[in-house]
C-alpha cells in the first residue's frame, strides 16, 4: 500500500481508484491590488507567497498525467447568480459587479478574475466556475469525480479558511478522501490558515489530513512512478 507523510496519521493512496489536486480560486480578484479581496478590506500581496510552490505540485501533477482541476469563483454579468446578501455584504466601496481597475469585480471573464498567469491552466485540465465559496455548490464538480473514478482530492489554493476550507468540508461530507497541501493554501489572517489546519485533522481527521506540497509529491511518484519525477 502506498502511503503520504500527513498528519494527524498516514494518508492512505487508492488502491484501484484516482487522485486529483483541486487548485482553489488562483485569481487575480484574490491576488491583486484591485480585486474583490482588496475590495473587502484585506492585505492582498500575501497570499503570493505559496505561488512557487503551489506551480511545482501543479506541474508534479502533470508529470504524472494525474487530474488537475481549477476553480474559478465567479458571478454572471448580470448578476442573476449572486445572492444579493452576498452583494450587500463587506460595505467597502466596492462590492461584486462594481467597475474596478481591472475590470468588474468577480465577474466572469473580466480581466481581474482570471487566474494569475503563473498558475495557467493548460488544455485538457477542468476549470470549474462556481458562485459560492464551496466548489460543489451549483457546479459539475461532483459529476466530472464520478465520471474520472477520483475518490482522493488534495486542496490547495485560497483562502485557507473559506473557499478552501468550505470546499474541503463539502468533498468530506461527499466521502472523499481530503489532503490539504499546507504551503499551497493561504490566508489573508495567519491565525486562521493556522487555525484552520489544527481543524480539519483534529480528532483524527475529522474533515481530513494535511501535509506538504514535496511529501504529496513524493508519495504520488512511488504510487504512479513516471518518467518525468524517476
Ligand atoms: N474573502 C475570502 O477570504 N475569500 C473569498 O471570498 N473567496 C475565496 O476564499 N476564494
Amino acid at each position: 500500500m502506498s502511503t503520504i507523510s500527513a498528519l494527524p496519521y498516514e494518508y492512505e493512496l487508492p488502491a484501484s481508484s484516482n487522485v486529483a489536486l483541486i487548485v482553489i480560486d488562483m485569481q487575480r480578484d484574490f491576488m491583486e491590488p484591485g480585486g474583490f479581496g482588496d475590495a473587502l478590506g484585506n492585505d492582498v500581496p500575501r497570499l503570493q507567497a505559496i505561488v512557487p510552490t503551489l506551480k511545482k505540485l501543479i506541474e508534479g501533477f502533470r508529470s504524472l498525467e494525474l487530474p488537475i482541476i481549477h476553480t474559478i469563483e465567479c458571478h454572471l454579468p448580470d448578476l442573476s447568480d449572486c445572492p444579493p446578501a452576498k452583494i450587500k455584504r463587506g460595505k467597502g466601496e466596492l462590492t461584486i459587479g462594481s467597475e474596478g481597475p481591472m475590470g468588474r469585480i468577480l465577474i466572469k471573464g473580466e480581466p481581474g478574475n482570471g487566474i494569475i498567469p503563473e498558475l495557467a491552466p493548460l488544455p485538457g485540465e477542468f476549470v470549474i466556475h462556481k458562485p459560492g465559496k464551496g466548489a460543489f455548490y451549483a457546479t459539475n464538480l461532483e459529476l466530472i469525480l464520478k465520471e474520472h473514478n477520483i475518490t482522493h482530492l488534495f486542496i490547495t489554493g485560497v483562502t485557507t479558511e473559506v473557499c478552501v476550507q468550505t470546499t474541503m468540508r463539502e468533498a468530506n461530507d461527499r466521502g472523499y478522501e481530503c489532503l490539504m497541501v499546507e504551503d499551497c493554501t493561504e490566508s489573508y489572517f495567519p491565525e486562521f490558515k493556522q487555525s484552520t489546519l489544527e481543524m480539519v485533522r483534529a480528532q483524527g481527521g475529522i474533515v481530513g489530513w494535511t501535509s506538504t506540497a514535496a511529501e504529496v509529491l513524493k508519495g504520488l511518484a512511488a504510487w504512479k512512478p513516471s518518467k518525468a519525477l524517476v
